[in-house]
């Protein structure tokens, strides 16, 4: 994880290949991270998204990004919290998904904002132990395919809180 980087910032400005979205299973838009990506892309985005028949919690799907800087959005879908084991499984998946949808399509960097902290009330702490050990053992799986990961942080707490995971992550 020596290439991952933490940004404070808005997600829509990132310049990687690709950027996720914290969608819902509808992708038909929504408040938070996904209304601001939808903003920025335009609206050819939402017409795409109308096309792809909606998205099972933990998985992803890839559209273009259309007017943002970068080229593809992945589009995941974060548990709603509700404090059972589960829940943490499917956050695991979102990024599991969304990573392996980016080495499928050939690209080299992407970015991740804090999937489920938002709307759907996942408490950050543990969302982010979540998505540090989730990428982290994936770049221990595949090792051979250099992606860069940029967490793009909208909060000053959110970001402390990746530093110090990041801090105490074995890879
Ligand atoms: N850049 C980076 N991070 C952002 C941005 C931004 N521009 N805007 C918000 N965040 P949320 P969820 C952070 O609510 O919890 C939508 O309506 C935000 O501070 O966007 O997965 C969808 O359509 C928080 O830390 O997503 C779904 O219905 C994180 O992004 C539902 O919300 C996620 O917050 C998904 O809820």
């Amino acid at each position: 994880m020596k290439d991952a980087r933490v940004l404070l910032g808005d997600i829509t400005q990132s310049d990687c290949d690709c950027i996720v979205n914290a969608a819902n299973k509808s992708l038909s838009g929504g408040g938070g991270v996904d209304g601001a990506i939808h903003r920025a892309a335009g609206p050819e985005l939402a017409k795409e998204c109308a096309a792809l028949g909606g998205c099972e919690t933990g998985e992803a799907k890839i559209t273009k990004g259309y007017r943002l800087k970068a080229k593809y959005v992945i589009h995941t879908v974060g548990p709603i919290y509700s404090g059972s084991p589960d829940d943490a499984k499917m956050l695991a998946k979102c990024y599991v998904s969304s990573l392996d949808l980016a080495k499928a399509n050939g690209l080299r960097s992407i970015a991740f904002p804090s999937v489920s902290t938002g709307v759907y009330g996942y408490p950050f702490e543990k969302a982010t132990r979540i998505a540090v050990d989730a990428v982290s053992d994936w770049k221990e799986k595949n090792k051979d395919y250099a992606l860069r990961v940029d967490f793009y942080c909208f909060s000053e707490r959110i970001y402390a809180q990746y530093i110090l995971t990041l801090k105490n992550t074995k890879y």
